[in-house]
């Protein structure tokens, strides 16, 4: 048996700056062993534990797409021990990769629908794998029309700017792009994200949203979600939660009974509804 434990070797074959500020990186990394990357199947929503011998590991979006063949993507922000580490890394540095982790969004069992994408600040990753992963022929025919809401700080904050503009240009993609407020180079938006996705209203019907955001972001949509008659089902929430093992084992992620790490972080809001509010 595989020891859930043991990281995947893997070589950073980029690092791309995307913040003004410099305090989130993309990682792109290679297997050094392609049986590891055969073994690292995984879905829009997942994450992975990056790990920096001697240092530690720490819990990561994936933000690539299964569909972009062997490119694994982190967008990373600088926060503590690990990431900042990992900020000083370069092409070619080698590190550990655990994983795929926790579920996914549920995109296949939702053929057919309209699909409300909401994202806030850096949460944006995984929504970047699924919005990737629903540009492929074989999965955009799937899918009825996509709304992408998607807001950060400042312009500079903004991730992956140009990908939006090519996702937009394609049919049945809206991305609505907001800064939280006027800045002399913004021609886009403005406001937080609840405000524009009150001022959108996107109707409910054959539908469903996904969210992933900072918490004080998810408090503020649910409730203009619920006045645009969205039902509690049909809204599915990333999680972000303190975790060590992300395998279900240690119990640091637990929210009421269920594991953030292994349960979720995908949880529909009907889900959520049932457990005590510490998340
Ligand atoms: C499922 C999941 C997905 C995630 N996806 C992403 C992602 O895609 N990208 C991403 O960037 N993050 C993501 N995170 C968050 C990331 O895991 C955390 O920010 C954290 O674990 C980073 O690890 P670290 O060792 O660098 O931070 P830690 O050392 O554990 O620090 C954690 C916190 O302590 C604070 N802190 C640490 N040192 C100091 C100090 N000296 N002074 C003040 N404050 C300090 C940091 O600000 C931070 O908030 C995700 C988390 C989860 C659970
Ligand atoms: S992180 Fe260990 S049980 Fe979830």
């Amino acid at each position: 048996m595989l020891n859930p434990y043991l990281p995947y070797p893997v070589r950073i074959s980029d690092v791309r700056v995307e913040t003004e500020d410099k305090t989130l990186r993309t990682f792109e990394f290679e297997f050094l062993h392609e049986k590891d990357a055969k073994a690292f199947a995984y879905h829009p929503g997942q994450f992975a534990e990056l790990s920096i011998p001697g240092v530690g590991e720490s819990p990561i979006g994936i933000a690539s797409s299964p569909t972009e063949g062997n490119k694994l993507l982190f967008t990373v922000f600088r926060a503590g021990s690990v990431t900042s580490k990992l900020h000083g890394m370069k092409v070619g540095d080698v590190m550990g990769v655990r994983g795929p982790m926790g579920n996914w969004y549920p995109l296949d069992q939702n053929e057919g629908k309209n699909l409300v994408i909401i994202a806030g600040g850096y949460a944006v990753t995984t929504l970047r794998s699924t919005m990737v992963w629903l540009q492929d022929p074989k999965n955009r025919s799937r899918f009825g029309e996509i709304d992408f809401i998607y807001g950060a700080r400042t312009p500079g904050m903004l991730l992956y700017r140009d990908e939006m503009e090519a996702w937009q240009n394609k049919g049945g993609v809206r991305c609505h792009v907001t800064v939280d407020r006027e800045f002399p180079d913004w021609n886009g938006l403005t406001g937080f994200v609840p405000a524009v996705v009150e001022r959108l209203a996107p109707k409910p019907d054959n539908a469903i949203a996904l969210v992933c955001g900072p918490p004080v972001m998810i408090k503020f949509t649910q409730p203009v979600l619920d006045k645009c008659g969205w039902k509690s089902d049909q809204i599915f929430l990333s999680l972000e939660n303190r975790m060590k093992c992300g395998i279900g084992i240690c119990g640091r992620c637990n929210v009421g009974h269920q594991y953030v790490c292994k349960d979720g972080p995908v949880f529909s809001k009907a889900e959520l509804d049932e457990l005590p509010v510490e998340y």
